[in-house]
C-alpha cells in the first residue's frame, strides 16, 4: 500500500490514527480518480477537534455520522482492571504483557473443539475495519474504528451442537504481567457471556486491532470481544477461552454486584444505574453531554432479539 506522508514528520511521530486516516483518504481519492497528492501536509496534522469538513474525518464520520475518537483517547483512557482501576493504569502498566505467542481454546458443546494458535485461529477469517460507538456503563463514550471479524463466522466454523445456548468467554490469568490480578478488586479470571443468537448477530465482533493496527495491550491484545449495543464491560479483553454452554454463564460484574450489573447489559437510557442516570453520556473529547441512544443507536438492528424480554427487569 502506498502511503504518502509529508517528509518533515519522522515516522516515529506518526500515530496509527494518522496512517489509518491517510490510507482511508488515499483509497477514497483513488476511487474518485483524483490524485493521492491532494492530501497536503496540513491535512495530516492537528487533533480531532478540527472542523468537521476536515478531509481526515469526513469519510470515517460518514460511516456513523459522529466524529471518531483520537488514537490517544482510545489508548490512554481505558478500563482493564487486570492492570489497575484508574483510567490511565492499563496504558501505564501493560508494557510487559506479552500478547504473543497466544492460544485460543474452543470448548464445550461444539463439533470442532481444540487449542488454536492465534494465527491459525485468525487465518480463515476476512478481517475488516468497522466504526462503532462504545458506551461504558459509567456513562462515558467514544467512537472507535475497530478491526476484526464477525463472531458469527467463528461460531459457524467451530459448529456448536444443539445443546449450546450460550457462549462464555474468559480472559487470560497472568498475575506476573497483570498487577491487578495480584489484588482482589474483581474475582479472576474476568468472564463474560452472550446468548447464542447475540453471538451470531452480524454486529458482534471478535476484534484484533484498532485504527488499522494490532490492538495495544491496554485495549485487550491480542483478541477481544465488541458488542456495540451493550455496555462496554461485555467487551471482554485478552480472550483465551470460548466455551459453548447450555446454561447462562455467571459473568464477572454480575457476580461482583448483581444489584448493579446483569447478564444482558443492553444500553438503555430509560433504565438508570442504581447510583446514576443512564439517560446521557460524556463523549470523550466533547464538552456537552449527549443523549444516550436505545441499544446505543443499534435498536433497528438488534431490538427484535429482545421482543420477549422485560428490559426493565433484565439489566
Ligand atoms: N478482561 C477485562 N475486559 C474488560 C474490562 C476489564 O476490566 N477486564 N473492562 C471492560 C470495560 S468496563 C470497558 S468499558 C471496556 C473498555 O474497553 P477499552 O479500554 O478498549 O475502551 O473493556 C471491558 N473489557
Ligand atoms: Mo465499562
Amino acid at each position: 500500500m502506498l502511503i504518502r506522508r509529508p517528509p518533515d514528520i519522522p515516522s516515529s511521530e506518526i500515530t496509527p490514527e494518522r496512517v489509518f486516516l491517510d490510507r482511508r483518504s488515499f483509497i477514497r481519492h483513488a476511487a474518485l480518480g483524483t490524485a493521492a497528492a491532494a492530501l497536503s501536509p496540513s491535512t495530516l496534522s492537528g487533533t480531532r477537534h478540527t472542523a468537521p469538513q476536515d478531509p481526515r474525518f469526513s469519510e470515517l464520520e460518514s460511516e456513523l455520522g459522529e466524529p471518531v475518537n483520537a488514537w490517544t483517547e482510545i489508548t490512554t483512557y481505558n478500563n482493564f482492571y487486570e492492570f489497575g482501576t484508574a483510567k490511565e493504569d492499563p496504558h501505564r502498566n501493560s508494557g510487559s504483557f506479552r500478547p504473543r505467542p497466544w492460544t485460543v481454546r474452543i470448548e464445550g458443546h461444539v463439533n470442532n473443539p481444540g487449542d488454536y494458535e492465534l494465527d491459525d485461529f485468525l487465518a480463515p477469517h476476512r478481517i475488516e475495519d468497522r466504526v462503532y460507538r462504545m458506551r461504558c456503563v459509567e456513562a462515558w463514550s467514544m467512537v472507535i474504528p475497530w478491526r476484526g471479524f464477525p463472531l458469527g463466522d467463528l461460531v459457524r466454523r467451530v459448529d456448536p451442537t444443539g445443546d449450546a445456548r450460550f457462549v462464555e468467554f474468559t480472559t487470560i490469568v497472568r498475575p506476573d504481567e497483570m498487577p491487578g490480578q495480584r489484588t482482589g478488586v474483581l474475582p479472576w479470571p474476568y468472564v463474560e457471556g452472550l446468548r447464542l443468537d447475540e453471538a451470531m448477530h452480524p454486529l458482534t465482533m471478535l476484534v484484533t486491532g484498532v485504527y488499522g493496527v494490532d490492538l495495544p495491550n491496554q485495549n485487550g491484545a491480542p483478541l477481544r470481544l465488541i458488542v456495540p449495543w451493550k455496555y462496554g464491560f461485555k467487551g471482554i479483553k485478552s480472550i483465551v477461552s470460548i466455551r459453548f454452554v447450555e446454561e447462562m454463564p455467571m459473568t464477572t460484574w454480575w457476580a461482583a454486584n448483581a444489584r448493579e450489573y446483569g447478564f444482558y447489559a443492553n444500553v438503555n437510557p430509560e433504565v438508570d444505574h442504581p447510583r446514576w442516570s443512564q439517560a446521557r453520556e460524556r463523549r470523550i473529547g466533547e464538552l456537552r453531554r449527549r443523549e444516550t441512544l436505545m441499544f446505543n443507536g443499534y435498536a433497528n438492528q438488534v431490538g427484535q432479539m429482545y421482543a420477549d424480554l422485560d428490559l426493565t427487569r433484565w439489566i
